[in-house]
């Protein structure tokens, strides 16, 4: 048994969630923020034999897209002690993050 972790985007969480209950998984979705833009995002814990964690990964790679986002990020002033201005930089947030876990012991009670 593994334990499929993905973090993907708020986006395309519902699209996800479809098409993995309409593959046969069980999913549990957590509403996340990322460290880094400090905005939402959506983690799914997916419980999975070893032999189908590929049918997944494989989903989420179809489903979730890659994107860019624009964030504020304050700069200090040239020559200026302690004033910021803010200027945006673009990053692109990746289509999932995923971790997959071993299992050592899966119950159901
Ligand atoms: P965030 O931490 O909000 O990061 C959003 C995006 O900002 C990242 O996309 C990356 O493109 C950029 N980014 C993050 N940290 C950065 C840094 N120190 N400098 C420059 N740019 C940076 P992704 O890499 O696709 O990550 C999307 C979300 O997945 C992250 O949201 C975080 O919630 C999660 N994540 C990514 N890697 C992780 C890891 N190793 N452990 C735990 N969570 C992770």
């Amino acid at each position: 048994m593994k334990l499929v972790i993905a973090i993907v985007q708020d986006d395309d969480a519902l699209d996800l969630i479809d098409g993995i209950t309409d593959e046969g998984f069980r999913v549990t979705k957590l509403a996340t923020t990322g460290g880094f833009l400090k905005s939402g995002n959506t983690t799914l814990m997916i419980g999975v034999e070893k032999e189908r964690v590929d049918v997944v990964i494989n989903l989420i790679e179809e489903i979730c897209k890659t994107r860019k986002q624009v964030v504020s990020s304050p700069s200090p002033m040239a020559g200026t002690t302690g004033v910021y201005i803010p200027y945006p930089v673009e990053v692109e947030v990746g289509g999932a993050t995923v971790f997959v876990v071993d299992v050592d012991k899966f119950v159901k009670i």
